[in-house]
Formats: structure tokens, sequence, C-alpha cells
């Protein structure tokens, strides 16, 4: 057997290999791959049925129609002859067309492009002295789902683009479904729900051509958030590395609003929610993202499912911040009723209070990444809203999207939305009923159900709203004074940041107004900038070549907050996929040793050759999963060179125009691989010839980030070591915006 069938390559389609032979003895269909998990079996109305989880799925052995009829012939119509026109009576054509004719359901207005996971919420129990929500008890574990998205993008558009991403989780408690839905950006663009039609009609594609898909650099967007300076804070988020970041499994996640918890006493603490990854917060590099959306548009929802394919189940700790519920509900200056604000760790540290694992894949797309609704409503006891304007407004929007985005009141009953607890409601009929309700008298009060369903009290579980006074005001459109102020905090987050991140974010506006026609449009969002740094502005003015304007406001100083900076530390390495160049010169028994150390550290080793196949020699085989026509470097957190000296028979511009002119050596596509991950700041190890192919493409063996050794073992435990801190940050001199950087 060879050595490689014990490595896990993720990726594998189905449950069973396929046969070579169209197979043609009937039998039952193939169970779901084992990384792969369905909705709970509970009833429409939540009571458990005892059926495996894949009793929704299709059964028996043989095709049907939709009302289990078995079929002779589906690759032909019913015709008055063959060569006659198709019967209208074709009752079998006629059901599969219309069902095709009717796949596609809208997809949702925003966060239309998304990758969803199952997995389990287990509560430290540490909460428990603030809340009194029964799945954040001591132990208490709760299966979740959890769907990841871009914003601005349609379904099919492309993962790494520059944007917010949401971060939705679903627990299905005992006490009813729960939903956090939130983003990776702790702070959002606008302060009053009103105003989303508007900065998402200012973000998404421009109207008249539909262009561009997916991303933020273009005139309207730019126009809005220039006139509307409160989008000034969440924006520079977005221009900072958190817009693309490496996977969704590296992404924090935040609630934004501030929420109220209410313990067993009916005390009540405000609260905003994080959710923090084991795994780190890392982020691609803008030409990376760049490169990735044209090589592998799928990137962040292959990277979820292959690294739950492979074991290594990603992990994020929830945590909370907690503040006093004082009338003002303000914090140091913060209003916590702001949503365009967040409060820094350092004022409020992160309190952990359960750990959730993301440990399988959906079954089947569209029923549960698509179909799933989520719902900043759907609450349990011990957890309520505040008065935050935004959450208000999503209070009523979310509810009203499905109706129809899922065609209709009943789409609780979907399956992945279906609570895991008794669900005894008075809703009743309505398109795609699924639940078959019993009795006469769905109303209250009634006496011929036997005054079904009743009503319980706190202590039978019931969800009560807190009562809090409502101030003597009068009625009116307008913002506390407190939400005016549209810059500290925009100054504050970028001030927080290395040198190095600094220049992303210079390079991101000059990039993104770079882009914008109107210069008027370009000019005014200078302005903004010359409120938020000075260093900043100048050096995006620079880029574009356009005068510095003076700052118009005084904007107050606050301390930085180093903890926004994803610089600095290091985290496990569980997950990263690194690749291995070789050729048919390289030492097999090295690069078994390389693929078996990855492999042992959680690691994805994928074996790059000029030619699909196998390599073989010396009784040892090792198959290949890139061809340097296939192989990009985005693909890679690290590159090892074990051979690529000698070009491959492909290695010319008509075969594959990235190879260019035909070289002696090295094959131009490794140069290129190698080249963009030097400059990347991506780790590259190499042991025996593979620094002959470094050294013929200028890159030193002495610079920061590569490992050079005697063997693989020596090699990738240092290149471990050098990812563990995500990027080589040292290889280039960081600029930063003169005197601002916080390292
Ligand atoms: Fe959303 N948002 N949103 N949003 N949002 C939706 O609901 C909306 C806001 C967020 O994976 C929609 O079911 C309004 C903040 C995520 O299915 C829609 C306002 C935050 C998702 C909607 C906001 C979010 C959505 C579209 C301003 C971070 C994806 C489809 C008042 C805390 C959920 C849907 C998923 C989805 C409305 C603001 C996060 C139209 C009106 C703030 C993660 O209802």
């Amino acid at each position: 057997m060879p050595a490689e069938d014990d490595v896990v390559i993720p990726g594998v389609p189905s449950s069973e290999p396929p046969a070579l032979e169209e197979p043609t003895t009937p039998r039952e269909p193939l169970p779901p791959k084992p990384d792969q998990r369905s909705p709970e079996a509970v009833s429409p109305t939540g009571s458990p049925t005892g059926a495996p989880a894949t009793a929704r799925a299709q059964s028996g052995q043989y095709l049907t129609t939709a009302q289990g009829l078995r079929l002779q012939d589906t690759d032909h119509s019913l015709k008055a002859g063959p060569r006659g026109p198709i019967l209208l009576q074709d009752h079998h054509l006629r059901e599969k067309i219309t069902h095709f004719d009717h796949e596609r359901i809208p997809e949702r207005v925003v966060h239309a492009r998304g990758a969803g996971a199952h997995g389990v919420f287990r509560s430290y129990g540490t909460a428990a002295k603030v809340t009194r929500a029964g799945f954040l008890a001591p132990d208490v574990e709760t299966p979740v789902f959890v769907r990841f998205s871009t914003v601005l993008g349609s379904r099919g558009s492309a993962d790494a683009v520059r944007d917010t991403r949401g971060f939705s989780t679903k627990f299905y408690t005992d006490e009813g479904t729960y939903d956090l839905v939130g983003n990776n950006i702790p702070v959002f663009f606008i302060q009053d729900g009103i105003k989303f039609p508007d900065v998402v009609h200012a973000a998404k594609p421009h109207p008249d051509r539909e262009i561009p898909q997916a991303q933020s650099a273009h005139d309207t967007f730019w126009d809005f958030v220039s006139l509307h300076t409160e989008a000034q804070a969440h924006t520079l988020w977005n221009m900072s590395d958190r817009g693309i970041p490496r996977s969704y499994r590296t992404m924090e996640g935040f609630g934004v609003h501030t929420f109220r918890l209410i313990n067993a006493a009916g005390d009540t603490t405000l609260v905003k929610f994080h959710w923090k990854p084991k795994q780190g917060v890392h982020s691609l590099v803008w030409e990376e993202a760049q490169i990735i959306n044209g090589m592998d548009p799928d990137f962040h929802r292959r990277d979820l499912a292959d690294a739950i394919e492979a074991g290594a189940y990603p992990e994020w700790e929830l945590g909370i911040q907690t503040f006093p519920d004082t009338e003002d509900q303000m914090l140091q200056g913060i209003d916590l009723l702001d949503p365009t604000k967040f409060v820094p760790e350092e004022l409020a540290p992160v309190q952990p209070i359960g750990l959730m694992t993301l440990n399988a894949n959906p079954t089947n797309f569209f029923a549960e990444t698509e179909q799933v609704a989520f719902h900043p409503g759907h609450l349990v006891p011990g957890i309520d809203v505040t008065n935050d304007p935004l959450l208000q407004v999503r209070l009523f929007s979310y509810l009203d999207t499905q109706i129809s985005r899922l065609g209709g009141p009943n789409f609780a009953q979907i399956p992945i939305n279906r609570p895991q607890a008794p669900a005894n409601d008075m809703l009743r009929d309505g398109m795609h009923q699924t639940a078959v309700h019993s009795g006469v008298a769905p109303y209250r009060p009634n006496s011929l159900d036997g005054g079904c369903p009743f009503l319980a009290g706190q202590d039978m579980g019931a969800f009560v709203d807190v009562p809090g006074a409502v101030a003597e005001s009068i009625k009116e459109r307008r913002n506390p004074a407190s939400f005016d102020d549209h810059y500290s905090q925009a100054r504050l987050f970028f001030r927080s940041l290395s040198a190095v991140e600094q220049d992303h974010v210079i390079q991101a506006y000059t990039f993104e107004l770079g882009k914008c026609f109107e210069t008027a449009v370009r000019e005014r969002q200078l302005q903004a900038l010359a409120n938020i740094d000075a260093a900043l502005c100048a050096a995006v003015a620079a880029g574009l070549g356009m005068p510095v304007p003076e700052a118009t406001e005084q904007v107050p100083d606050r301390d930085p907050s180093p903890a926004v900076s994803q610089v600095g530390e290091t985290w496990p390495v569980a997950g990263r996929v690194v690749g291995i160049i070789v050729d048919p010169s390289s030492e097999l028994e090295q690069v078994e040793a390389a693929r078996k150390a990855l492999d042992g550290e959680g690691m994805v080793p994928l074996v790059i050759a000029p030619t699909g196949g196998t390599l073989s020699s010396d009784g040892l085989s090792v198959t290949v999963q890139r061809t340097f026509l296939t192989a990009r470097s985005t693909e890679f957190d690290a590159l090892i060179v074990a051979g690529g000296r000698q070009p491959a028979p492909d290695a010319t511009a008509g075969r594959d125009a990235k190879a260019g002119e035909p070289v002696a050596a090295p094959d131009p596509r490794v140069a290129l691989m190698l080249s963009e991950a030097y400059r990347h700041a991506k780790a590259i190890g190499v042991w025996g010839t593979g620094s002959d192919v470094l050294e013929a493409i200028g890159i030193r063996q002495e610079t920061v980030g590569i490992a050079a050794g005697d063997n693989a073992a020596e090699v990738i435990s240092e290149v471990a070591g050098l990812l563990a801190a995500h990027r080589a940050w040292d290889r280039f001199q960081a600029t930063g915006a003169a005197g601002s950087a916080a390292q």
C-alpha cells in the first residue's frame, strides 16, 4: 500500500470511490460522507422523531417521480414517433422540467454568498451569574449551525473580496432557538437601521450597468461614506486586513450591538459578544486576494469544508464584555447604544463563556446553508435586546425578508430552521405548511381544545420582557448628541495597528479611491481621512496625486487598543496548507517524511509535481495532488522546495501562458510560485537541491522566513514555527503612517 494513504487529503467528492464503468446493479443511495451531518430529524414542530437524520434524503433503489412512481426511462420524451412532436401527456417530462424551472429562490438581499457548518457549543458556565439562559449554564452542550458570508456579492461571486464578513450562529437550545447574527468587524456603517437601504444601495453594483461585483472600490460606495461620515469607522476596518480574511476559520466574530443579559434574580447586565478563533486572526495580502479570486473563487468555502473533512475542526471561544446597566448606557464616553463604536478590550476585557467547535459539513448546500434563516429576534430567556436603533430595525427586517426569500411564513418548518425544543404556536396554514396541526381551537382563550396551549410563567421557562423605564420625551427623528462623534474611533483603530498593517490600510484606500472615476468623491474622502489621521491622509493623497486637505474637525485622541492588531502573537498551525514542490529527481524518502511530519501537526501537505500521477522510486510512491500548471502560490500557507529545477513538458507559453518564455531551469511556474510566496511574506522551506532553485531565482537563504536545513524533519519543524506567526512579517521594511503605528 502506498505510504501516503495514511495522510488525509481533503476534497473527496463521494463516500465511496467510483467504479470506472457505469454501475448498473440497483442499490440503496450511498450514505453521506463521514464529514457530513444533516439537520436533526425533529418534526416540523420540534419533537424528536427517532428517525435517523438521513431519513429526509432520497430512498429506494429505483428512480421514481416525486410521487414514488418507478420510472423506466428518463432520457427520452414521449413523442408521436421517433421524429414526431412531444406529447403534452408526458407527465414525467412536465414534472421534471417544472421542478427544474423553479429550482432557484431569491438570493439574500445582502450576505448572499456564504458557507455553513454544523457544530457544538459547550458552555463553561461562567456566564451563569449574569444570565439565566439555560444553554449558558455549566457544561451544557448545544448543537449549532453557523453560516459565514460576504455582504456585497451575489451568490456566485468570489470569496476573497474586500468586504465585511457575516458570522451567524444558530444555537438549537432546549428553550428555543437562539441566533447570534454578527459580523467579523465590531462596528457598523450606520447608527439607525433606516439608513440600511442607503448604505447597501451605495455599496452594491451601480444600478445602470450592474458593476462592479462584490466590492467597494467604486464611486457610489465612496460617495455615500464620504457624505455620511458616521460610516468612516467601519470603512477603515474594511480597508484594514480585516476586510480580506485568510479564512473563515481565522476571523473574529462580533455581535456588534450591546445586548442585555438577565440572571435568575432579574438583575440585568449590558454585554457585547465576541467570538475568538483558536486558530488566530489572520488575513490575506491584497495581491494574494486578487489572484485567489481568479484562481479559486471558492477559496473560503473550500477551506472551511476541507478543514472539517481533514479533522482540523475550527474552534472559537465565545466571550462577553460586560458593562453595568446604567441609565445613560455609556462606558467611559462610549455610547453603548451607538453601533458605530466598539469598546476596546483594554477598557473591558473579553471574558470567555464557552467553546464552539465546527465538526461537520452540511450534507446539502441548498437545504441547509441556503435555506437557513437567522433573526436577531430569535432570543431565549436571559438574553434580550437594547434600544440600539440599528438593532431595533433588524428585529423587523430579518423576519420580513424570509417571507419572499423562503416563500411564505412557514420557513421555521424547513429542516435546518426547526427548533429542537417543542413548538406549540397558534400560527396556522400558509404557503408550504408541513405540520399537520390537530384540534379546532388555535386561539386563546379556548375550551374546545382543552384550553391548550397554556401560558408559562418565568418559573416554567417563559421569555419575560425586561421591564424598563422609557424616559419622558417627545416623538422626533433625531439622534442623541453622543452619536455625533464620527472620527475618534476610526483614529483609535488606525493608530492601534502595527506599521505593516498601517501600510496595508494606506494601500487599500489608495487602491479603492484610485478606482473611483470622480475627483470630487476622492477629494471628499481625503477630507474625511484628514480628520482621522494626517499622515494616513497624506500618504493616500500622495498615491492619488492629489492635494492634502486640512482637518476640519477637532477629534479627541483616545488610548490605542493593541488588541485590535493581528501581528505579534503565535497560533496553532493545524489546518494550514503546505505545498511540496517536487520533480523526478527529488528524494522521495524526504518528501514522504515531510508529508508525515506536516500531517502529524494537523497540516495538509499537497505534492506539486511537473505532471500528475505518481512519483515512484526505491519502493516508495507518492501521489501528486497539484501540477505546475494547476498550482498557484495562493493556495498554500507555506511552500517546501524539494525539486522543480527541471522544467515540466508543458513549460511553454503556448500550453500555459504563465510559463512565459521557455527557460533552462527552474520551471517558470515554480519560479512564479516562489516569488509570489516570497513577496507575500510566506514561509519557504528548502533542503538538498531545493536551495539551487531558490538561488536560481534570486531568493537568498538567509532571508527572514526561509527555513533551510539538511533534512525534511528539521525544515518542517522550522516552517511550523514560522507559520505559527502566520507570515514572516519582518521580511520587508514596514513604513506605517509616520509616527502613528502602535509597534
Ligand atoms: Fe443584516 N440582514 N441587516 N446585519 N445580516 C440580513 O437577512 C439588515 C446588520 C447580518 O447568514 C438579511 O436573512 C438590516 C448588522 C448577517 O443568513 C436582512 C440592518 C449586522 C446576515 C438584513 C442590518 C448584520 C445578515 C438578508 C440594519 C452585524 C447573514 C438575508 C438595521 C451585527 C445571515 C437575511 C445569514 C442578513 C437586514 C444590519 C449581520 C435583509 C435592515 C449590524 C451576518 O434581513
